[in-house]
């Protein structure tokens, strides 16, 4: 699967530096998957009061990941991580269908800050292989993503635990940044 992930990486990514943040509720998967990239050691650091950050870079792909839910009073403190984010990602716990609105309001909050207008979205609609799990259509219902223009968005179903999804989520990601590029749209 990592070798898999570099050989992904180093296609698509080389030699530009590529920020990626992959954001989420509690609980969604984010550290599994990360661990699951096995791209590189992740490192957990606390930078300011009461938020952890994970981070792993291979080569000029860096990833930065965080809980989202919190207090909003820690909001202004992610802009600090948000300036240059080439790509979000955005993971949902699709079996958590009582926090689906916190995970949309979060979610709106994130896309919003000026600071991420320019970022291709990728949706982990994740938790797949459990029964009663909301289907991809049912995340991007909750999420509001029918609703919005003019942003590059995908929902990807997976399953972090065997990383079912995970190597075509970020496939999907990597051809969207590359055709952004490209075009010239995107402003690195
Ligand atoms: N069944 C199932 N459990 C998962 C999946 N992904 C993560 N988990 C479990 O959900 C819990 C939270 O995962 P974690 O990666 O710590 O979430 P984070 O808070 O977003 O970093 C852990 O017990 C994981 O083993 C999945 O795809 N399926
Ligand atoms: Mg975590």
């Amino acid at each position: 699967m990592g070798q898999a992930f570099r050989k992904l990486f180093d296609r698509f990514f080389s030699p530009v530096e590529m920020r990626v943040v992959m954001l989420g509720l509690d609980a969604a998967g984010k550290t599994t998957i990360l661990y699951k990239l096995h791209i590189g050691e992740v490192l957990s650091t606390v930078p300011t009061i009461g938020f952890n950050v994970e981070k792993v870079q291979y080569k000029n792909v860096v990833f930065t990941v965080w809980d989202v839910g919190g207090q909003e009073k820690l909001r202004p403190l992610w802009r600090h991580y948000f300036s240059n984010t080439d790509a979000l990602i955005y993971v949902v716990d699709s079996l958590d269908r009582e926090r689906i609105g916190k995970a949309k309001e979060e979610f709106q909050a994130i896309i919003r800050d000026p600071f991420m207008l320019s970022s291709v979205i990728l949706v982990f609609a994740n938790k797949q292989d459990l029964k009663g799990a909301m289907t991809p259509v049912e995340v991007s219902e909750g999420l509001g993503l029918y609703d919005l223009r003019n942003r590059t968005w995908h929902v990807q179903e997976t399953c972090a635990l065997s990383g079912d999804g995970l190597y075509e989520g970020l496939d999907w990601l990597v051809t969207a940044l590359k055709e952004l590029q490209v075009s010239g749209r995107h402003i690195t």
